[in-house]
């Protein structure tokens, strides 16, 4: 059982992903979207995710950022929304500090900042919030972060970010306690790298902090098995597997239900081992 404030979680546990940009809709109506969100929320609690994770900013390789309050227009109505249906926790998926500080009075409970706290106030905001929070690592921004990717030794160089950014946190005043580290699949790196660093993950539980992995559908698994996007289950099921296994305690995945059922297998056999 992994303790962080208020938020008990029973490890390996799953985050499931709601993503409420305009591009993740079919369709335009405001209603309609509002609805869809609200039954995949329904659908991913029933089907055993521990958290949903709600974010209104496109942070795939190539994407621009949006502006505060257009994030603010699409993830709010769906965190009051999907909090008036179900218990399931909520974190929200933003960079930006009046996302987090809205988000959270909206009825989220942890931040998820693909950036580390590194933007404009976020830092003051998670520590004045008290709430749990995920840190993790990206090497340059969204839009040109898979140009170059480039380190001498990614684990060692993620893992000192992880540990320099718990740092900067803790001073303003982020509860060690409340913090998980994320070595950002995908966030630039190249195919290499991502497998070094799953491969890798127990020298990424910096602080012994426990590790969240979003793998989930990325294109490292499609270029491994030669898959477009929504074949790529199967893969991200393996490799979330592998990732507890290497000792994550947190998978964040569109695939629910088979990445629950994964890791109830994959725990047992842990367990037996141990
Ligand atoms: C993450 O790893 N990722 S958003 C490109 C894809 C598929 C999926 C098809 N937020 C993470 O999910 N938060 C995102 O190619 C995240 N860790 C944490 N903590 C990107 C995403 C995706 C991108």
């Amino acid at each position: 059982m992994l303790t962080l404030g208020p938020l008990q979680i029973a490890a390996p546990a799953v985050m499931g992903i709601l993503n409420v940009t305009p591009d993740s809709f079919s369709d335009g109506g405001h209603f309609d979207n509002l609805n869809i969100a609200i039954r995949q929320a329904a659908t991913m609690a029933e089907e055993g995710a521990f958290l949903i994770d709600i974010g209104g900013e496109s942070t795939r390789p190539g994407a621009a950022s949006v502006p505060e309050q257009e994030e603010l227009d699409r993830v709010i109505p769906v965190v009051e929304a999907v909090r008036s249906i179900t218990d399931v926790a909520i974190s929200v998926d933003t960079s930006k500090a009046v996302v987090m500080r809205e988000a959270i009075a909206a009825g989220a409970c942890m931040i998820n900042d693909v950036a580390a706290l590194r933007g404009d106030g976020a830092m003051q905001a998670a520590a004045d919030l008290g709430v749990p929070v995920c840190l993790m690592h990206m090497q340059g921004k969204p839009r040109t972060m898979q140009e170059r990717p480039h380190y001498d030794d990614v684990v060692a160089e993620v893992a000192a970010f992880l540990d320099e950014r718990i740092g900067a946190c803790v001073e303003v005043g982020v509860a060690e306690d409340m913090i998980i580290v994320d070595p950002g699949f995908g966030f630039g790196k190249t195919h290499v790298h991502n497998v070094e660093l799953l491969a890798n993950l127990r020298q990424l539980r910096v602080r012994e902090r426990p590790v969240l992995v979003g793998v989930s559908r990325k294109s490292t698994l499609g270029k491994l098995t030669d898959r477009e996007v929504h074949e790529r289950m199967p893969a991200s099921v393996a490799a979330a597997v592998m990732a507890v296994v290497n000792g994550a305690s947190i998978i964040r995945a569109h695939d629910v239900q088979a990445t629950v059922d994964a890791l109830k297998v994959a725990r047992a056999i842990i367990e037996a081992s141990e």
